[in-house]
């Protein structure tokens, strides 16, 4: 028998307008993360997130990102960020290390402080691999990630009632001028 019962559905606008967002960038294969980078930038932009709402910061390597993200969300100034990074595998087990580091820090990272982090890190065996996730044949990661980062920084304003999970102040596109 079919079901009668109609759930609400609670989903998460993809319109970045009023939304601020940070972004972390890893500088270690920068050719990778910076095509990354411009297009999580570009599709922030595209779906109406202001010029001043859109913070970009850059660390050294991946196993850097979720310190920089941690302290970022303890601002309370963001609605979601991105950790945008790319790690491909060398000769010796160092990868492994950055890999599950780098996941788990994140991952930590958002649990703690409740603000989404969407995980933009390509994990790859080859440069060709990341090559192809970063504007080639594999499309760009760093689109999915701005609009999983819209999707998110929505969804939690709706599940926390309306306000925004983490970030206390408003966007710059609509925040009062401060009083000297
Ligand atoms: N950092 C990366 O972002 N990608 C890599 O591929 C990488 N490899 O292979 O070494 C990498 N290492 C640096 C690491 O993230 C730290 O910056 C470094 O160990 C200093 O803490």
């Amino acid at each position: 028998m079919a079901a009668k019962l109609q759930p609400s559905l609670i989903n998460g606008e993809l319109t970045a307008s009023g939304l601020r967002f940070g972004i972390v960038v890893s500088r270690f294969n920068s050719f990778i993360t910076e095509r990354l980078s411009a297009a999580a930038v570009d599709t922030l932009e595209r779906a109406g997130a202001a010029t001043g709402d859109v913070h970009v910061v850059h660390v050294p390597g991946a196993f850097e990102l979720p310190l920089a993200a941690k302290k970022l969300a303890a601002t309370g100034r963001y609605d979601a960020l991105i950790a945008i990074g790319c790690i491909l595998r060398g000769e010796t087990a160092h990868y492994d290390y950055v890999c599950s580091e780098t996941s788990r820090g994140l991952q930590l990272a958002q649990m703690d402080s409740g603000l989404p982090i969407i995980f933009c890190v390509l994990t790859c065996d080859t440069l060709e691999q990341a090559i192809d996730r970063a504007g080639l044949k594999g499309g760009n990661k760093g689109f999915e990630a701005g609009l999983a980062a819209i999707e998110m920084a929505r969804l939690s304003r709706k599940l926390a009632g309306g306000k925004s999970s983490t970030a206390q102040s408003k966007s710059s596109s609509s925040r009062k001028p401060r009083r000297k």
